[in-house]
């Protein structure tokens, strides 16, 4: 095909591809089949492919998301992105309503009611009706650019309708059903878990590599405009309808009420419907009409006077207690998990709730086959909060801790001054398999692909009976090739993956040993302190004691464990094996120059783009030292989500705080 044919060709096709994605993800009302659509993408590439220069950044070809970033730039936001006032009660909705009324002089108010999605705020950027940026609310002044995060997300047109210059907010977010596939994904990988659909959007958006949310079905809805060019607009509602014109997908549940107990009335009941939505939603947004009113009220410190957020209680759910599960951990504690009847719930299925300990059965005085009323607390394992004795039929149970170990058999020991019943013996398949489990695991030596069920597997096919044995399990490809949903490509990646965690640094092998009491932060400590595994077996009490962080019931721990000969046995092994036993990141000095150097810090709230865990190795890795408490030697305190009392105590003490974007951008990332 000659140059101008192309030309004509890629246009006619950017066309069509532009309408039927925005049939497809904006307007859900499709008119061809996936494979049509797929048929035109794939010409358009091959065009492309042909003429490369042709290919321009709103080509829907561009979608994919290119080279990773080496890190994200900040954007000024030209018109703030304000922050929200909050009503809990529906008196507080109606306060609001008369602090409007007065405001305005007590004309007639008309309202515009909406969702309030549970997302990630942004902000999106056209010039000429060409989508030029995207950013991140950060603190509301400045963001950060996840424009080629943003473009792969197919709600968001690369070109208007219009070629309007305009600065729009938003939403992302990720769908729940994709939030709960995205989470069964990373359970068998034996990945962290997101905690909700929130936290996964945030996270798939703040990665530096594109590819990563253009794997994560991530949608927008769109609820206001910041800047605008060329065009006037005189209410929220006709604003919403251009924004709709234009070609953003604007969620389609709003309404206008010129009344405040009919939207009283709307609130409630989206309180009730919530749950059948598809994607989370935490509240409800009252936005005044009119601009003119709007103006008139103004704004206080932070947020609009003409607006305000109604926030619903975290979702609740009844269902039945089918059953509890009593597991023993890789220290041999026995802990109970409620089986519950599957019932959805924020965004997930929940099919099990953690009782901690036999105290709580007996307390809440759980029956098997009650029913109960589960809520999450910001974990990902919900929690059992109330029981309904009402709905007691007769039919139900009580439930009997164990007396013997489930697996293994042998009788259960409960130390003085604890809670948890305990398997003792060293040999039960429970501990060695947990223990195994937990020595792959992210924290400790990190090796990819090998989840809970794998590692299961292998240990019950008997080609594992101790972590020495994943560095031999190249010499036994022909069987690990024979288990289930293990093919050639898997083995070898899986093979790769215990190959790599060979040149760990020491921190991750000391603690995937699983030491009684000695947690991630004491393996990098210890691992600093000696350097090598060897230097460490000879450490002597006064040495272990010597060092700020390890006490004394820590020091006997581990010079029990290394007295053991199984564990000399086990150490040999994976030295033969070849696994490195030094530490290898950079011992900080005093007065050294990393940006944390010396530092104290506290961390608060939920962090979305990291686990505690990853946050306190990279403060390590800046010189600081993470305490959990604010304190007047408290130097820094970064609040994530939902920080508390201790962001409070902090502000009050005069404590340095910055958000998790200053520390991202401290990390350089
Ligand atoms: C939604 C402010 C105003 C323009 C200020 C009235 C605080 C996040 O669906 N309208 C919505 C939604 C959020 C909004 C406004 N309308 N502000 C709105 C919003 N339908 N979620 N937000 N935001 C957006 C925020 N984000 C992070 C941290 C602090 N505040």
């Amino acid at each position: 095909m000659d140059r101008l044919t192309a030309e004509r060709r890629i246009a006619e096709l950017r066309e069509q591809i532009e309408y039927h994605n925005r049939l497809y993800y904006v307007e859900d009302r499709p008119e061809i089949t996936d494979q049509e659509y797929d048929q035109l993408m794939r010409e358009l590439q091959d065009l492309e492919d042909l003429y490369p220069d042709l290919i321009t950044p709103d080509s829907p070809t561009q979608r994919v998301g290119g080279e990773p970033l080496p890190y994200f730039t900040k954007v000024e936001h030209k018109v703030p992105m304000l922050s929200l006032g909050n009503a809990f009660t529906e008196q507080d909705v109606r306060d609001f309503d008369r602090r409007v009324r007065q405001g305005v002089g007590g004309q007639p108010v008309r309202y515009v009611c909406e969702l309030k999605i549970d997302g990630l705020a942004i902000s999106l950027r056209y010039e000429n009706g060409l989508f030029v940026q995207g950013a991140t609310r950060g603190d509301g002044t400045t963001g950060e650019d996840i424009t080629q995060n943003l473009k792969t997300i197919r709600s968001i047109p690369l070109r208007l309708r219009k070629p309007l210059t305009i600065e729009v907010r938003g939403e992302a977010f990720m769908p729940k059903q994709a939030f709960e596939k995205l989470n069964q994904e990373r359970a068998a990988k034996g990945e962290p878990l997101f905690a909700n659909p929130r936290n996964s959007a945030a996270g798939s958006l703040r990665q530096l590599d594109p590819k990563i949310a253009a794997s994560r079905s991530l949608d927008t809805f769109i609820y206001g405009i910041g800047e605008l060019e060329g065009e006037t607009v005189s209410s929220h509602s006709e604003g919403l309808a251009l924004l709709e014109q234009l070609g953003f997908k604007v969620n389609p549940e709003r309404r206008v009420f010129d009344d405040i107990e009919e939207l009283i009335r709307f609130i409630d009941s989206w309180a009730q419907k919530r749950p059948t939505l598809p994607y989370e939603i935490d509240g409800m947004v009252i936005k005044v009409d009119s601009y003119a009113q709007q103006q008139e009220l103004g704004f206080t410190a932070k947020s609009p006077r003409w607006a305000v957020a109604y926030k619903f209680p975290a979702e609740e759910a009844i269902t039945i207690l089918e059953g509890i599960e009593v597991s023993v951990g890789r220290t041999g504690a026995v802990t109970p998990t409620a089986l519950l009847k599957p019932v959805s719930l924020a965004g997930t299925t929940v099919k099990r709730a953690s009782l901690h300990n036999e105290e709580i059965i007996r307390e809440k005085g759980l029956l098997l086959g009650d029913h109960v009323v589960v809520k999450k607390a910001g974990d990902i394992i919900p929690e059992i909060v109330a029981v309904l004795p009402e709905r007691r039929t007769g039919a139900e149970r009580p439930f009997h801790m164990p007396t013997h170990c489930p697996e293994c058999g042998s009788k259960l020991i409960r130390f003085e001054e604890e809670v948890a019943l305990r398997c003792i013996n060293p040999d039960c398949p429970a501990l060695i398999r947990e223990g195994i489990i937990h020595f792959v695991s992210r924290p400790a030596m990190n090796i990819e692909g090998l989840g809970e069920k794998v590692v299961a597997q292998l240990y019950e096919q008997g080609l594992i009976a101790s972590v020495a044995d994943l560095y031999y399990l190249h010499q036994r490809r022909d069987e690990l090739l024979n288990l289930e949903r293990m093919g050639e490509k898997s083995v070898d990646n899986l093979l790769q993956a215990i190959e790599a965690s060979k040149q760990n640094s020491l921190e991750r092998l000391i603690f995937g040993l699983g030491i009684r009491l000695v947690g991630a932060k004491a393996a990098r400590v210890l691992a600093e302190e000696f350097g090598h595994l060897d230097a460490l077996r000879e450490a002597t009490r006064e040495q272990l004691m010597a060092i700020d962080e390890i006490g004394p019931k820590m020091a006997d721990s581990i010079l029990a464990y290394f007295a053991l000969p199984q564990v000399a046995e086990l150490i040999e092994r994976l030295r033969a094996a070849g696994v490195n036993f030094s530490y290898k990141g950079v011992r900080v000095e005093a007065g050294d120059h990393l940006p944390l150097a010396g530092k104290t810090v506290v961390l608060t709230g939920t962090l979305s783009t990291m686990t505690r865990q990853e946050a306190e190795q990279k403060i390590a890795q800046l010189g600081g030292k993470t305490t959990g408490s604010v304190s007047k030697k408290t130097d820094l305190l970064i609040a994530g989500e939902k920080a508390g009392s201790k962001l409070e105590k902090a502000e009050k003490l005069g404590i340095e705080v910055i958000d998790e974007a200053a520390f991202l951008r401290l990390l350089g990332q």
